[in-house]
């Protein structure tokens, strides 16, 4: 035994092949030795899992590299505290990040095998609902592409967000069975579990050394352990990973139990334990007032705390903590790590308060991702008490000291106490989970200029009153390789060719398009680029969903999720009238225009699924009608995901991004689709305004209200009828919807929605509309002048450089983490 020896070798004494040859003989060895299958006999699966073997050899050996060289350096890590992430398929992905695009279809060429198939073949982790979770994927990409040692902490939901299907026009739910076929990326790291409590009591005393400790006696204990996804970074060594929890009972069997012939019973507990990690909730912005959300919430903020002071204590002390750790709390799902913190310094690691709380918000920041009311999360008290009864206590401490600070700032406020205080006392008691993960970070951040504005003008105003220092903005950014370089090659090729290779890590050089704007030749390519883009999205559409659509026709596309703030019933209301228009034969100025929608309505969100509804039954009633067939069409693209998305952005012409002005915080498909060449039609809302400003106002269709002036309608009693009343549009497109035109033989089927609209229009759709028809018209207008088009084009693409979320990630590591780049040497 000489365990020296085996220290030093190291990584660097294995080579992975990186030619055709190598990577078609290590495919024979996986499908061989791993999956023992001979080509005969192989399935398209196997395929898939073969080449996704080998292409995780090399993720992996870059990522123990990467993890040996920060573990030498203590290099001060990102963790990035997330319950949703939406990375979406890996294989292609990661190709690209390895620069293996080339070698690979090479290998599966010489196989006879076609490497897009395996591509579509593979399923994705739709672990997150919508923005917020894709976001946090597209920062994982950044922080490796920017060199920024990181983990991302989440749970390995065993089923995602449901797939959608429609039927008879109506969304179908089923269950999300993405781990069926097995994962080939993940690693089950069998050496690591951490045990975490729920409920049970507490006890206060004094210890030998005469110092006051509180001890938690949980009454169940449940184990987590973590799954690994290596990231790696495009053109880097440097890798970094995703760790998912997942909830293992602690006994398989309580065997007590079994031993009395209870088998029931028995396993009974081993199935409560497990469901923490059983399913993703499907409601994005809404709150879910479930026991088992909470239950997931601190079952992964304890994983991964408890895991970074595992690894830190490998090294060094548990008072280095928030040198070694940035911690970031994506919204306020993780918001319980504020006093978790405190627990496992004070209570398991014997800290003082003062050093506890100290080490606490210098090592946290939390990044706000709505405004919306129901977003906001609060936890009634009575049901943390039951479930987590020490961080009750903790959370009741931490307010007892902050609302002295806030007594000693403003003498005498107590309404100011009232509104700040980390407990609601306004009916049933609840904890504010934006308060407390406020008060216990030194950084708070809304996701695009206006939103951060709007964040301390309203929702944290107190708070900014107080710390005003802690208030920052980082715009979201979305990440060129995912949404550009992978999903439209075509595009890339082209921008390649025009300012060379390199941006692709340098989004900001795609400014370097902006006088190829002017040539004509460029602009015809870069017309045919997104022609033949558009036939490529008919034909999948058309096989996969049986959906049709022209290609010839300007493509009008809104996806994302379905919610009323978001107004994809304005865009159906604009259908209707130009089918109004058209059935009587006033086709004056229009274009023929497909209208694309895609995007999952929350399962218990009766009037977003009326909008499907709706949607699908403009869809077909459009169909049946010749008259319409030369002019207008609509699709609704089944089951939105990152996968079918990818299709769906290099495709666009029209990016609809028509949201209540103040409601969307950022959005970030509308930089995905900006960044493929699609002009905005968009409301002075998130991050629109800011690619507004820099794509240029005559290249951006802007309409409706700000959000100032949506405050004032709403102050000055807003009452859509008075809109209606004024504008025989109005009438007579919300006449036609609820005469049926559109549900016949089922009479009133719209009516919730007409009245809705009529009645109390929360969302303001009455007061935009007239704007948005007359935003459209100048579409239309512009369509029928291609080279201007394309000039407005080629600029959106050029000038949407900031909105790569590697700026954002370099944003965060200088304001908020106080990170440094660690760059690795190349490895083969
Ligand atoms: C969403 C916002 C989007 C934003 C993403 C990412 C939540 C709670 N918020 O506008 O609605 O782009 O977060 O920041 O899902």
């Amino acid at each position: 035994m000489d365990p020296q020896r085996f220290n030093q070798v190291n990584e660097r004494d294995v080579t992975l092949g990186v030619d055709a040859a190598s990577i078609r003989e290590d495919f024979l060895r996986k499908l061989f030795f791993q999956l023992a299958k001979f080509p005969g006999v192989a399935t398209r699966n196997d395929q898939y899992l073969a080449l996704s073997y080998l292409v995780r050899d090399r993720l992996l050996l870059r990522w123990v590299h990467s993890a040996r060289t920060f573990l030498e350096l203590q290099s001060r890590t990102v963790i990035y505290l997330s319950a949703e992430f939406l990375p979406g398929p890996q294989l292609d992905h990661n190709v690209l990040n390895l620069g293996l695009t080339t070698a690979v279809r090479e290998a599966m060429t010489s196989l006879g095998i076609d490497y897009d198939t395996l591509v579509e073949h593979e399923e994705e982790p739709g672990l997150g609902n919508g923005g917020l979770g894709r976001l946090a994927a597209c920062f994982m990409d950044s922080l490796a592409t920017v060199e920024v040692p990181a983990i991302g902490h989440g749970i390995r939901y065993e089923f995602g967000i449901f797939d959608q299907q429609i039927r008879d026009g109506e969304q179908v739910e089923s269950t999300d069975k993405w781990l069926r076929l097995g994962n080939p990326w993940e690693v089950l790291r069998h050496d690591v579990e951490h045990a975490i409590g729920f409920g049970g009591h507490t006890e206060h005393g004094v210890d030998s050394l005469g110092h006051y400790r509180v001890k938690w006696h949980p009454e169940r204990v449940v184990t987590g352990i973590p799954y690994d996804t290596a990231v790696v970074g495009n053109g880097t060594t440097n890798t970094n990973f995703l760790r998912l929890w997942s909830a293992r009972a602690t006994e398989e069997f309580d065997l007590k139990a079994f031993n009395e012939g209870e088998y029931w019973k028995a396993v009974d507990e081993k199935v409560r334990s497990e469901n923490i990690s059983k399913v993703l909730y499907p409601a994005d912005h809404s709150l879910a007032g479930k026991t088992l959300r909470l239950e997931q919430q601190y079952f992964f903020v304890s994983c991964a705390l408890q895991d970074c002071i595992r690894l830190l204590l490998q090294k060094t002390t548990i008072d280095k903590f928030a040198e070694k750790y940035a911690i970031q709390l994506n919204d306020t799902h993780p918001a319980l790590a504020v006093a978790e913190l405190m627990r496992l310094f004070v209570d398991v690691h014997g800290l003082s308060w003062d050093r506890a709380w100290a080490m606490t918000v210098a090592a946290c920041g939390y990044t706000n991702h709505t405004l919306l009311p129901e977003a906001l999360e609060t936890w009634p008290l009575p049901l943390l008490q039951r479930l987590l009864p020490r961080h009750v206590e903790l959370i009741f401490e931490i307010n007892r000291r902050f609302l002295d600070e806030v007594r000693a700032k403003f003498p005498g406020d107590e309404d100011r106490v009232r509104r700040m205080s980390l407990i609601d006392e306004n009916g049933e008691r609840s904890v504010r989970m934006a308060h407390l993960a406020t008060v216990g970070s030194h950084s708070i951040n809304g996701v695009a200029a206006l939103h951060s504005r709007l964040l301390i003008e309203t929702v944290l105003k107190d708070f900014a009153e107080l710390y005003p220092e802690r208030f920052t903005n980082v715009t979201n950014g979305v990440t060129p390789r995912r949404f550009l370089a992978q999903s439209n090659p075509r595009l890339s090729s082209l921008i390649t060719q025009a300012i060379g290779p390199g941006w692709v890590n340098d989004l900001d050089r795609l400014l370097g398009l902006e006088p190829f704007a002017e040539q004509g030749d460029f602009r015809r390519q870069w017309r045919e680029v997104k022609s033949a883009n558009k036939r490529d999205f008919a034909r999948w559409v058309s096989r996969v969903h049986g959906v049709e659509v022209d290609p010839q026709s300007l493509f009008d596309v809104q996806i994302k999720r379905i919610h009323e703030y978001k107004r994809q019933q304005m865009a159906g209301l604009y259908i209707v009238w130009l089918y109004l228009r058209i059935r009587a034969g006033d086709t004056r100025g229009l274009v023929p225009r497909t209208f694309i929608f895609s995007g999952k309505a929350a399962p218990g969100y009766r009037m977003a699924k009326l909008i499907i509804r709706f949607l699908n039954a403009l869809s077909t009633t459009l169909a049946k009608d010749p008259r319409a067939r030369d002019w207008l069409h609509v699709a609704f693209v089944p089951d939105f995901n990152v996968k079918n998305a990818s299709h769906l952005y290099p495709a666009a012409d029209v990016s609809e991004q028509i949201s209540t002005a103040g409601k969307e915080a950022s959005g970030t498909g509308n930089m995905k689709m900006a960044m493929n060449g699609a002009l905005t039609v968009g409301t002075l809302d998130g991050a629109n305004v800011e690619i507004r400003e820099r794509v240029g106002d005559e290249n951006f269709f802007l309409f409706g209200l700000t959000s100032d002036q949506v405050d004032d309608e709403k102050r000055a009693g807003y009452r859509p009828q008075e809109r209606i009343e004024h504008d025989r549009r109005l009438r007579s497109i919300l006449d036609a919807i609820a005469d049926d035109t559109f549900s016949p033989g089922q009479h009133g089927l719209f009516s919730p929605l007409v009245h809705s609209l009529a009645e109390v229009d929360p969302f303001l759709v009455m007061a935009d509309l007239a704007a948005y028809i007359e935003c459209q018209d100048r579409v239309a207008a512009l369509w029928k002048q291609p080279e201007a088009w394309t000039k407005a084009s080629v600029f959106n693409t050029a000038r949407v450089g900031f909105f790569s979320s590697d700026r954002a990630i370099r944003e965060y590591a200088d304001r908020i983490w106080d990170v440094k780049p660690v760059k690795l040497s190349p490895m083969k």
